[in-house]
């Protein structure tokens, strides 16, 4: 019986609100079944308007967090999210090296939608040097894959491009995610490039709201909980796309500006 409940992790920013961060990646543990647990690197004061502060946490206080879940529970799969600085990149990087908690999804966190920096810009490149080669997948937006990879992603041949750059820096897989910045888009296409250099592009229909906070957050964290359930990556990938595009979908009602995508959705609603 000891630890046999599917358990996951995020190593992630806690935002007030619940749309995003931690919060978002708690709810998504919980709507996919796993057990989810959270190791703190800052927290946000924000809501539906946008981010007004945050702090970072202590880089010793991250490290007991990690020891602590390292010491106790059997972790399948994690995700790292805000990682704030570089300091805390490499206090993370020097806890999980040995691998103790399964597949790693890097969801390279660098700005919020609304133009809140989550991640100072001296540590784009601590990112890419420590974590980058540590992660089975990486899942930039299109803002993220284009500071990253340093190309300015105008075709689809320069996306394809960026993602074959980005895996000479070391992630496994790599998950570069569709423009949505305008409403003038009619689908939202992402790219993925496999560890086998097989790849392919899923899309899904742009839907025209506001409640989009967490949606990165949401994806990263339901591709963890289905790796941590024993789907290949391909499925997992496939799996929260549509979790996700569905939690956008059936929008609810909370926050009066840019609110949170929905959580409690179903499978089966299409
Ligand atoms: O969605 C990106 C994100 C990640 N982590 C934290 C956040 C946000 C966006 O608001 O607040 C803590």
């Amino acid at each position: 019986m000891l630890n046999e409940f599917t358990q996951v992790l995020t190593i992630a920013g806690s935002d007030s609100d619940g749309s995003a961060g931690a919060q978002a990646d708690l709810k998504t543990f919980m709507a996919r079944g796993v057990y989810g647990m959270s190791v703190l690197t800052a927290a946000v004061a924000g809501n539906s308007y946008g981010i007004h502060d945050s702090v970072n946490m202590p880089v010793s206080f991250i490290e007991n967090q990690i020891k602590d879940i390292k010491d106790d529970f059997k972790v399948s799969a994690f995700k790292t999210g805000m990682l704030s600085d570089s300091e805390i990149i490499h206090t993370v990087t020097e806890a999980i090296k040995d691998k103790p908690f399964g597949y790693f999804v890097l969801d390279p966190v660098i700005i919020t939608k609304h133009g809140a920096m989550l991640l100072e810009t001296e540590a784009y490149q601590t990112l890419i040097d420590e974590l980058f080669p540590l992660a089975d997948l990486i899942t930039p937006n299109f803002y993220e894959a284009k500071k990253l990879s340093g190309l300015e992603l105008e075709n689809k041949e320069e996306i394809i491009k960026a993602a074959h750059k980005l895996r000479k820096l070391g992630p496994k897989n790599i998950m570069i995610k569709g423009e949505h910045s305008d409403d003038s888009i009619d689908e939202v296409e992402d790219y993925v490039l496999l560890e086998d250099g097989q790849s392919f592009w899923i899309s899904e229909p742009y839907v025209k709201t506001e409640h989009i906070n967490g949606t990165g957050d949401t994806l990263s964290s339901c591709i963890v909980a289905e790796l941590a359930k024993g789907q290949s990556m391909e499925d997992a990938i496939k799996t929260a796309k549509t979790f996700t595009y569905n939690a956008i979908k059936h929008e609810i009602a909370v926050g009066h500006k840019y609110g949170p995508i929905n959580h409690f959705v179903k499978d089966d609603i299409q």
